[in-house]
């Protein structure tokens, strides 16, 4: 066997059946998430943000209210984990946000990413502590992380106001750092009049009237989470969007030459996802197209992670999973649409566009 020298154990490198890293590293990953979580909830990277000049242990602890010894700790994983920089000044650390703390994790500004920390940490974390009985069950785990009934699926995952606009914010946040790559993969100039279905409180809408300086988008969403954005979120201040309240299974959708659905199919399965491209394909205009949002797995299964990792999410919280390319031709293929393309943007989500021909 081409058993060479180099890969015996040595010093800094030792052989793969004596160390096993990526497994010590998967087994304790979790331990990083918690981290994050914790520094985020406390504020770490708030109070450093506010603050003019590096700041000591004592400093922070005493902002946050925390002890000093557990915070010296939180502050040195931190500085682990190269979310802190650490100086020493005089014999004292001082600590300050890398650069990438004070843009993703500190509470506002264009890109944070505090609110789907937050989601992650109070909603998803205790999810996955169901993993195995989702495996075992082939469903969604509510009743036992939350104790709500999981019979209907917006109503469980929308089971308080808070929660509701923890989602929703959730929702918002990736579309300010991969919407215009999904909005900008095919060329939707051509469409005047957008619809958003499932749209949410118009993070994506947003991106859609300001790449395609012509169009007009209509968010439609469930009633309350119309209230919501109107109250919490305040879209329409945009003059080109606007909302309109219903369920897509029931109720009459509106007129359009393009429907964007993101991240609506992956919540369902393919029985009602062949329902509701049906409905769209009805509504929607001759010459008109449906625009599919989600994270594309390769054909073969074999990647990427994290569009694995989200089927898995997908089956802790939702009807749904995540498909192929060629799962969602299939789709929208069974409701009439045809000329399906897809296209990789490279980032978390994908997109694939269908059309309705002219003459039918
Ligand atoms: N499209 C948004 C995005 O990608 O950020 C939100 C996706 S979220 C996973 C699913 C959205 O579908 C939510 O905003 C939810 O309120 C909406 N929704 C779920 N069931 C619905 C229904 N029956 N009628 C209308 N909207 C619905
Ligand atoms: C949904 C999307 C998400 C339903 C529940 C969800 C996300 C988290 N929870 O349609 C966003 C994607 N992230 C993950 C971890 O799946």
């Amino acid at each position: 066997m081409a058993e060479s020298g180099d890969t015996g154990p040595c010093e800094g490198t030792p052989a793969a059946e004596s160390y096993p890293k990526k497994i010590l590293e998967y087994m304790e990953g979790f331990l990083i998430s918690k981290t994050v979580f914790t520094s985020c909830e406390l504020g770490v990277f708030d109070v450093l943000l506010g603050a003019e000049r590096p700041l000591s242990a004592e400093e922070i602890s005493e902002v946050v209210g925390a002890s000093l010894d557990g915070m010296q700790r939180l502050l040195a994983a931190c500085t682990g984990l190269q979310l802190l920089n650490a100086h020493t000044e005089n014999g004292q650390v001082l600590y300050s946000n890398t650069e990438q703390a004070r843009v993703y994790l500190t509470r506002s500004g264009p890109l944070s990413l505090y609110q789907s920390i937050q989601y992650s940490s109070r909603t998803i974390y205790l999810c996955w502590h169901y993993l195995t009985d989702a495996i075992r069950e082939g469903r969604n785990q509510y009743e036992k992380a939350f104790g709500v009934s999981s019979e209907d699926l917006f109503q469980a995952l929308y089971r308080s106001d808070e929660e509701m606009v923890k989602f929703m914010q959730l929702m918002n946040s990736i579309w300010n750092i991969c919407g215009k790559d999904v909005v900008t993969a095919f060329d939707l100039s051509p469409f005047k009049i957008i619809c958003d279905l499932g749209g949410c409180s118009g993070a994506l809408a947003k991106q859609c009237t300001s790449a395609y300086p012509e169009c007009t988008v209509t968010i439609f969403d469930l009633p309350k989470v119309v209230r919501t954005s109107r109250e919490h979120f305040v879209t329409e201040s945009d003059q080109r969007i606007s909302f309109h309240q219903g369920d897509f299974f029931k109720d009459p959708l509106p007129e359009a030459d393009l429907y964007i659905l993101a991240r609506i199919l992956h919540d369902w399965p393919d029985e009602r996802c062949i329902e509701l491209l049906s409905r769209v394909y009805k509504a929607c205009r001759p010459g008109g197209a449906v625009l599919l949002v989600e994270a594309l797995l390769h054909e073969d299964g074999s990647g990427p992670l994290t569009a694995q990792l989200y089927s898995l999410n997908m089956l802790v919280q939702t009807e749904g999973r995540e498909r192929t390319a060629a799962q969602y031709v299939a789709l929208l293929a069974a409701a009439g649409f045809t000329n399906i393309q897809h296209r990789l943007t490279g980032k978390i989500y994908d997109a694939v566009l269908g059309h309705k021909e002219t003459d039918s």
